[in-house]
């Protein structure tokens, strides 16, 4: 490999996945530039992704497979013994216990999903049913309201929207849009256009904003449901959208008639003035939309603080249009399918069109179809084409209103998209309950310092039959673990993510390796693949016919593909690894384990045929699906769907194409705020600690090596300057943070960004690389299980009880 040749990758710090282009020199990245002809980016990056380069190659890296020996050291085993021991014990669980108890984490971070699709065929390979990610901390409950509004996942039109607004969100730090500081200078120095920021906190993007509504901690649903209130009182809705798009409103626009405005100013401190003004520009603007994140989805009433939100854009009617609201296309889904579900004309008829598509050219082959082909387009494949967050939550026809769906095996929690609650997880282990989870399959992530309470999941570690995790280095979560898999790192395999959230250009980005895997790692597509066919469970019987097919052509293999798990549905959750056995072995060398992308690919195309077809995929049959797969392998950003505004209402998951307005249980809840207390801090615990915020130098845990960070080494607690006065410290000085689960000392940082009573640390610090030494406080030593949201059940992180102690004392 010419190793000083510009090479396309992308960023994995985030989900915005910037496309990069890197010099390679001994293993490390020696240069990085943002890619000008990325589709997405455009050429933007931000200050951390010239970084990368401390994780690629300063991260002290796993290079053997480790098995924990009895008294918990590791010793290095070779690749072989660790699948067939692994395979064993893993067929020891299911046949005791059962496939179910099995449980699943993870499966990707912000760069990596390849590998998870191989990861859903390892759980059908051995029969679990229950998962979870980081999902399941944060946009469950967005994901449960969006499922029963409208079956689908939204974004907004941030460049051209007039006005727009962020919900505990701070777009400058985290992104999560393309390009998202050169949006917000355009839309900070417009005079037009109005930017309104929710934060309690003087962030980098509300010290921007046109309006900054500095709400206490913890109490922006009366801020939201105020606004929505004064668009109802005051007539700023949009009637004839209403009428024409949506049903259920009247429930709805009582609710908030009965709203008392000032009350509700003052319970979340921002004055009513000032809530006015911001509805009325909401209200008479020619387009808004809004972003929310993890300011609502981790503080008390995120749920409901979700659906508030999502009234404000719908109730004044910006949805489908230049600056508004959008419902968009997937490559592949990142969750699954969840309770309820909705009635679906769209995948339906993409399902005929795939029916279609399999009898024209098993005629034109004259084979004869299995006679169960129709019935499976209909029902399996159809759960495969949903998008990410369809189905979430009931809603649409035939479907009950109260969302019932599944449950948790041992505390009956709610499962919103597929995905066990994270607060749960520990409580489903440490019981004796006989349905108890009894192993546990990581990937790619860091659970026991991510998820609430880091000691409890410790516990539950130590109390499975069976744990192996799957990482480049030896994480917090690897070192409890009985087997630690080595994976190549995500600059040394092919890899793409499933973060294909915009419209009306959707992009995908499947990047190729720009250098070799360090010597002892492998590929997870590799991992997996080697396990299953360890289990044994898809004969050569099965596999033969369908790589004869694969060498004879794309079209005799998909007809081939498609009839085989047509007639037998049990094969379906091993798709991805029948194509890495069959297909994947015609690929490029190296690339065998993108196989499983052919098949997103094709369930892409059947998906989304038009915009497909509009992006320059065309062709008959399984042709526009094999043409996107081939342009995706190029390693480049691709544009896979093409759409006009209008077409955003296509991918309401309706009958009706209309919004279900009225999920009852959430208007419960905001009736109920009326009489509800708005604080949840005690005298003991006085202060409100938001443990994980989003800084210049923060990207959850996958930089390990501190000196990574340019400023804020140590990861700051944020004060303000009267509490700091208060208890006699200042920046620099240390103090001591209690909560009722833990405590931390950490260097105080005084900032004009804090409301007093509010304080913060970010995320992502007190993790180590290979040696004792820890910068920072790690989170979730700090927070606790029982802190969640009533209905989705996703963690407090923004808002945990916090007392402050001097250290000299
Ligand atoms: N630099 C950087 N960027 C990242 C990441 C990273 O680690 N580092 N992680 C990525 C990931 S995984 C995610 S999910 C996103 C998250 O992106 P964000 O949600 O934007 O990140 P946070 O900083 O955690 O929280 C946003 C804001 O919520 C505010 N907040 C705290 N309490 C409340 C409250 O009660 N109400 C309101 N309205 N706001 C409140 C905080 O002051 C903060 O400004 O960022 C992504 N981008
Ligand atoms: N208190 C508190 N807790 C939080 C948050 C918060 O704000 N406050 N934020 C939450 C949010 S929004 C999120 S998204 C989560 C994130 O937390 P997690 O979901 O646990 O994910 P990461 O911290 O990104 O961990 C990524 C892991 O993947 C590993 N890795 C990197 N590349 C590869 C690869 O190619 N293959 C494999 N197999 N592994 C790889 C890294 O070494 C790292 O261990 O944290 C959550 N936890
Ligand atoms: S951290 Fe996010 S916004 Fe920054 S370069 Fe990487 S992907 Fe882009
Ligand atoms: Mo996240």
């Amino acid at each position: 490999m010419d190793e000083s040749r510009w090479q396309k990758s992308a960023c994995i710090l985030c989900e915005c996945n910037c496309g990069i282009e890197v010099q390679v020199q001994d293993r490390s990245l020696a240069k990085i530039r943002g890619d000008k002809t990325h589709p997405g980016s455009e050429g933007y990056t931000c200050e951390k992704a010239l970084r990368l380069d401390h994780y690629q190659s300063r991260t002290v890296r796993l290079t053997s497979p480790l098995r924990r020996r009895a008294d918990g050291t590791y010793e290095e085993i070779d690749w072989d013994t660790a699948i067939t021991e692994i395979a064993a014990r893993l067929k020891a669980v299911r046949d005791t216990h059962g496939g179910d108890k099995i449980f699943f984490y993870g499966g990707g971070g912000q760069g990596n999903h390849l590998g998870a699709t191989y990861n859903k065929a390892l759980q059908g390979a051995v029969g679990a049913k229950y998962q979870s990610n980081a999902l399941a901390q944060e946009k469950t409950g967005e994901m449960y309201v969006d499922g029963r509004l409208y079956g689908g996942h939204t974004k907004g039109d941030f460049e051209h929207a007039e006005v727009v607004v962020f919900v505990g969100k701070n777009p400058w730090q985290s992104h999560s849009f393309p390009r998202a500081r050169p949006v917000l200078k355009q839309l900070a120095a417009d005079p037009e256009r109005t930017m309104v920021v929710i934060d309690p906190r003087r962030s980098e993007s509300a010290a921007m904003a046109d309006i900054h509504l500095q709400v206490r901690p913890g109490t922006d649903a009366w801020c939201l449901a105020a606004l929505g209130a004064i668009l109802v009182q005051e007539d700023l809705v949009d009637h004839a959208f209403i009428d024409d798009h949506t049903s259920g409103a009247e429930s709805l626009l009582a609710a908030y008639r009965e709203i008392d405005v000032t009350d509700y100013a003052d319970r979340c401190g921002v004055p009513e003035d000032l809530l006015r003004e911001t509805a009325r520009r909401i209200g008479t603007a020619k387009s808004v939309c809004t972003y929310e994140d993890l300011g609502i989805q981790q503080a008390p009433h995120s749920t409901l603080s979700s659906y508030l939100n999502k009234m404000l854009w719908i109730l004044t009617g910006n949805f489908a249009k230049p600056g508004a609201m959008f419902l968009h296309s997937s490559f592949a889904p990142i969750a699954g399918a969840a309770p309820g579900g909705g009635g679906s004309r769209r995948p339906k008829s993409a399902m005929q069109r795939a029916l279609g598509t399999a009898t024209d050219l098993a005629a034109a082959a004259a084979v004869r179809l299995p006679a169960v082909l129709p019935d499976f387009l209909a029902t399996r494949l159809g759960a495969l084409l949903q998008p990410p967050v369809a189905k979430v939550a009931g809603g649409g026809s035939g479907a009950k209103p109260t969302g019932g769906g599944r449950r948790t095996p041992v505390t009956n929690a709610r499962i919103i998209a597929g995905l066990v609650p994270c607060n749960s997880i520990a409580e489903e282990i440490l019981t004796d309950h006989p349905d108890r989870f009894r192993a546990m399959w990581i990937d790619s992530v860091n659970p026991a310092h991510s998820l609430a309470d880091s000691e409890s999941f410790r516990e539950a570690m130590r109390a499975l039959d069976l744990t192996v995790v799957i990482d480049i280095a030896m994480t917090e979560t690897a070192r409890l673990a009985d087997y630690v898999l080595p994976a190549s790192t995500q600059f040394e395999k092919w890899e793409c993510t499933f973060f294909n959230v915009d419209f009306p250009r959707n992009v995908f980005h499947l990047r190729a390796p720009v250098m070799s895997p360090l010597p002892g790692t492998l590929a997870e597509p590799e991992i997996y693949t080697r396990l299953i066919r360890e289990l044994d469970v898809v004969g050569d019987s099965v596999l033969e016919p369908l790589r004869r097919a694969a060498r004879r052509g794309r079209k005799q293999f998909a007809l081939a593909f498609f009839t085989a798990v047509g007639s037998n549905p049990k094969l379906m959750p091993l798709a991805p690894y029948l194509l890495r056995e069959t297909i994947g072995e015609t690929l490029p060398e190296g690339a065998a384990g993108t196989a499983s992308l052919w098949g997103a690919a094709q369930l892409c195309a059947m998906a989304n045929p038009k915009s497909v077809r509009r992006a320059g995929f065309d062709g008959t049959g399984f042709e526009p699906g094999d043409k996107l797969f081939d342009t995706v392998l190029r390693g480049e950003g691709v544009v896979f769907t093409l759409d006009d505004y209008e077409h955003a209402w296509d991918y309401v998951r309706r009958p009706d194409r209309r919004f279900t307005l009225e999920i009852p249980e959430l208007l419960d809840r905001v009736r109920a705020l009326a009489d509800e207390p708005s604080s949840w801090v005690t005298e003991e615990f006085p202060y409100v600690l938001s443990a994980g915020e989003r800084r210049s130098f923060t990207a959850n845990t996958i930089i390990r090596d501190p000196s990574w960070r340019r400023r804020d080494h140590d990861g700051a607690l944020r004060i303000n300057a009267a509490d700091a006065a208060g208890l006699g410290v200042g920046t620099g000085d240390r103090l001591r943070v209690v909560t009722e689960r833990g405590q931390a000392d950490a260097v105080v940082e005084v900032s004009d960004m804090m409301q007093a009573g509010h304080i913060s640390l970010p995320n992502g610090m007190g993790l180590d690389n290979g040696s004792a030494k820890v910068t920072g406080v790690a989170p979730n030593e700090l927070t606790s299980l029982h802190h969640r949201d009533f209905l989705a059940g996703t963690p407090w992180h923004k808002y945990v009880p916090a007392r402050l102690e001097r250290i000299d004392a």
